[in-house]
């Protein structure tokens, strides 16, 4: 969980001057801490007519939350975060291929169980699958894992990001070979689109290495499954479902 990304901060105040229109009952500046997942308020301060102090304001609140973690900012600006969103089931599509590919999978099996507010509810088979796009490179081993969670999907790409760099994973060219990546797929029935996280995942129902997997641990979310697709065939490789989570 990474402060920065959870809350942003802006300035309200009746002459343009700041990001918003005006709350009248609160003053004429006010400095707004959002919930950025949910655009809610959860903390208003008030200047008074002082726009300068507002900014400065802002600007502090912005140095913390690059600063601290997302708990010690809440704690000490006294927010009211809200609860957190009820668990739901999440699909992330995981595919390896370079060095040990299964090992790989299976890292990123325990981890995803050892992440908090993350269970690992089941784990498809194992595929081998014939690369998609980008540079000539070796066939991938992919799989789908459903998880029961209450992280957001911002939350869960963070922790798929790190899975991916503990695999060995350096930024490279796109769509070129990899130790381990890490899709979001799917959050409950969530839509996202954002610069760096579309959910439901863009290009899912167009890879076949994605559908298969997902049609076994879901068919309801697959209306396609290419059976014996082309390139797509089940690996004696198994995952093993973690036993503590
Ligand atoms: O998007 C995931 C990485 N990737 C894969 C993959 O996982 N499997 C196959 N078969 N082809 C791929 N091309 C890319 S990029």
């Amino acid at each position: 969980m990474r402060a920065g990304d959870r809350f942003v901060v802006g300035i309200e105040a009746p002459d343009g001057r700041g990001d918003a229109t005006r709350v009248p009952d609160e003053g004429p500046v006010v400095v707004r801490v959002r919930d950025r997942e949910q655009g809610t308020i959860v903390r208003a301060i008030p200047l008074g007519t002082d726009v300068a102090a507002a900014e400065d304001l802002r600007e502090r609140i912005r140095d913390d939350l690059a600063r601290y973690d997302a708990d010690t900012f809440v704690e000490h600006y006294a927010i009211d975060a809200g609860p957190r969103p009820v668990a739901r089931r999440a699909y992330l599509g995981l595919g390896s291929n370079l060095d040990d590919r299964a090992g790989s999978l299976q890292l990123a099996v325990d981890g995803l169980a050892a992440a908090d507010g993350v269970s690992v509810a089941a784990v498809s088979s194992v595929y081998e699958t014939a690369p998609v796009g980008g540079p000539e490179q070796p066939d991938y081993l992919n799989a789908v894992v459903a998880v029961e969670t209450d992280r957001t999907p911002r939350e869960l790409l963070e922790i798929a990001k790190r899975l991916e760099a503990e695999a060995g994973r350096v930024p490279g060219e796109r769509w070129g070979p990899r130790p381990l990546d890490v899709d979001v797929l799917l959050v409950g029935d969530e839509d996202v689109d954002e610069d760096d996280l579309v959910v439901p995942h863009p290009r899912l129902y167009e890879r076949a290495f994605v559908m298969v997997p997902l049609a076994e641990l879901d068919p309801m979310l697959a209306p396609w499954v290419p059976e014996g697709e082309a390139g797509v065939r089940r690996s004696e490789v198994q995952l093993a479902l973690p036993q503590t989570q």
